[in-house]
C-alpha cells in the first residue's frame, strides 16, 4: 500500500480521498491555489503545496506544479479526483514517466475513451449494444446522407473529441442535415480543435442510466449497478439515485454482467462509468468516464462499498477482492447537488458563507468542504455540497429528503435546495417518471 498520496483536486472531492486514505492509514498531500489557501482541503491534509494562480489552467491544471509537488513531499501516488486532470492521458503519461502512481485506468484507456469514435467502436467490438449510427468520422456532407437515409431521421451529429453534450446538432429530415453537419464541424474545430463529427439516431425521450464499474487491470471486474441521472439542465446533473426508478433487477444484472465481461476483456483498472440512453426497454452505449463520478456516492450507500479505498487499493497492485455475487444491493439513495447558485435563475453566488447547519440523521450524508465564514472563490466550479440520502425503499428516501433539506441552513449565498423542495412535490418526480428533458420542461413551464 501507499504511504501519502497527493491529491490533486479541491472541494468536496478532495475531502472525500482526504478521508478514504485517512481511513487506510495513508499520509495526504493537498494542492491548491492562492485562491484556496483557506480551503478546507488544506487544512485538512496532512500537508500542503501552493501550485498556482487562481486560474485551473494555472494551478489545478498545471501539471509541471503538480509532478514538482510531488517530488517535493515524496507522495507516490496521485488521485486526480474528477474534472481537472482526471481524465487527461498526458498527466497519466507524465506521472508514469517519474514513477508516480496515476490512481485510475491506463493511459491507453482513458485516451480510447476520450476519443467519441474510439469509444464507440471498442463498446461495439466488446458485446455493449451501441446507438446505430455512422461506423466512424463523416466528412462529407454525400455521406451524412447515406447515413441518414440507412438509420433514419431525426439523427444527432456530435463531435468525435466532444462530450458533455459539447458541439452537438439535430437534424430532423434531410434538408436539415447540411447545415447540421456545418454547424457541428466548425463548432467542434472551434472548441476542441478538432472538427470531426458522427452521426447518430437521434433518440427523443431516453433516460440518461450509467453503470459503475470497478477492474483491477489483471483482467477482472465487476459491476455495481446502475444510476439514473436524467435530471439535467444544460448538460449539469442535478440529481441522481440508485437503482433506476425505470429498472428491474433482471434488466440491471443483464446490463451490468454484459459491462462486466467487457470490462475484464479491456484489462480496465480501476473504477469507470458506462453512459448509456435508455428509450423502449433498449440500452444504447454512448460514452464512458474513466474516472470516479461526482455521483458515485449513491452507488456507495446501495453497495456499502467505499470506491476511492477500491481505487487505491487497486492502483497499490491489488486484485479484486470481489465477486460479483459478493456483491448486493440494498435501499435506494438519492444524491441532489447543491450549487452556489440562485435557484431559479442558476447564476452563480460567490461570495462568504456567513453559517451553515447541515443535516443528519440516519440514512443522511452530505460531502461538503463548507465551513462557517468561508469564502466560495468565484474561479471554479459551484458546486459547494452534496446531500445524499438513503431509504429501505424509495418512498421512504423521498420522505428522508424532504426532511433532510427542511433541515439544511446555508446563510450569506444562494443555493440551489428551493429546487429540490420544488422537485419532491412533483408527481413525476414522486413516481420516478421523467426523462432527459424533463427538467429543462419544468424549469421552462413553471419559469415566471
Ligand atoms: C444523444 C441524445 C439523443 N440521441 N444521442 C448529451 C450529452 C452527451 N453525453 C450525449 N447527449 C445526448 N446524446 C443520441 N443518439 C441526447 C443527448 C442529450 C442528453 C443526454 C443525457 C442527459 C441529458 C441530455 C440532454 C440533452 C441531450
Amino acid at each position: 500500500m501507499f504511504d501519502k498520496i497527493l491529491i490533486a483536486n479541491r472541494g468536496e472531492i478532495a475531502l472525500r480521498v482526504l478521508r478514504a486514505c485517512r481511513e487506510l492509514g495513508i499520509q495526504t498531500v493537498a494542492v491548491h491555489s492562492t485562491a484556496d489557501a483557506d480551503a478546507m482541503h488544506v487544512k485538512l491534509a496532512d500537508e500542503s503545496v501552493c501550485i498556482g494562480p487562481p486560474a485551473a489552467k494555472d494551478s489545478y491544471l498545471n501539471i509541471a506544479s503538480i509532478v514538482a509537488a510531488c517530488e517535493i513531499t515524496g507522495a507516490e501516488a496521485v488521485h486526480p479526483g474528477y474534472g481537472f486532470l482526471s481524465e487527461n492521458a498526458k498527466f497519466a503519461d507524465i506521472l508514469t514517466e517519474h514513477k508516480i502512481k496515476f490512481i485510475g485506468p491506463s493511459a491507453a484507456n482513458i485516451r480510447t475513451m476520450g476519443d467519441k469514435i474510439e469509444a464507440k467502436r471498442t463498446a461495439k467490438a466488446l458485446g455493449i449494444p451501441v446507438v446505430p449510427g455512422s461506423e466512424g468520422g463523416v466528412s462529407e456532407l454525400s455521406e451524412a446522407k447515406k447515413v441518414g437515409k440507412s438509420i433514419g431521421y431525426p439523427v444527432i451529429i456530435k463531435a468525435t473529441a466532444g462530450g458533455g453534450g459539447r458541439g452537438m446538432k439535430v437534424a430532423n429530415n434531410e434538408s436539415e442535415l447540411e447545415l447540421a453537419v456545418s454547424t457541428a464541424q466548425s463548432e467542434a474545430k472551434a472548441a476542441f480543435g478538432n472538427g470531426e463529427v458522427y452521426i447518430e439516431k437521434y433518440l427523443q425521450k431516453p433516460r440518461h442510466i450509467e453503470v459503475q464499474v470497478l477492474g483491477d487491470g489483471q483482467g477482472r471486474a465487476i459491476h455495481l449497478g446502475e444510476r439514473d441521472c436524467s435530471l439535467q439542465r444544460r448538460h449539469q446533473k442535478v440529481w441522481e439515485e440508485a437503482h433506476s426508478p425505470a429498472l428491474n433487477s433482471a434488466q440491471r444484472d443483464s446490463i451490468g454482467n454484459r459491462v462486466a465481461k467487457a470490462m475484464a476483456d479491456l484489462n480496465y483498472e480501476g473504477v469507470g462509468t458506462i453512459e448509456f440512453l435508455y428509450e423502449d426497454g433498449e440500452f444504447y452505449f454512448i460514452e464512458m468516464n474513466t474516472r470516479l463520478q461526482v455521483e458515485h456516492p449513491v452507488t456507495e450507500m446501495i453497495t456499502g462499498l467505499d470506491l476511492v479505498q477500491e481505487q487505491i487499493r487497486i492502483a497499490s497492485g491489488s486484485s479484486l477482492q470481489y465477486k460479483q455475487s459478493d456483491i448486493t444491493f440494498s435501499g435506494h439513495a438519492i444524491e441532489c447537488r447543491i450549487n452556489a447558485e440562485n435557484a431559479a435563475t442558476f447564476t452563480p453566488s460567490p461570495g462568504r458563507v456567513d453559517a451553515v447547519h447541515f443535516p443528519g440523521g440516519l440514512g443522511v450524508r452530505i460531502d461538503s468542504a463548507l465551513y462557517s465564514g468561508y469564502r466560495i472563490p468565484p474561479y471554479y466550479d459551484s458546486l459547494i455540497g452534496k446531500l445524499i440520502v438513503f431509504g429501505k425503499t424509495r418512498t421512504e428516501c423521498m420522505m428522508r429528503l424532504k426532511r433532510s433539506l427542511s433541515e439544511f441552513v446555508i446563510e450569506g449565498v444562494e443555493t440551489t435546495i428551493p429546487l429540490f423542495q420544488r422537485l419532491l412535490n412533483e408527481p413525476d418526480i414522486i413516481d420516478g417518471n421523467y426523462d432527459i428533458h424533463w427538467l429543462e420542461k419544468f424549469l421552462a413551464r413553471t419559469a415566471k
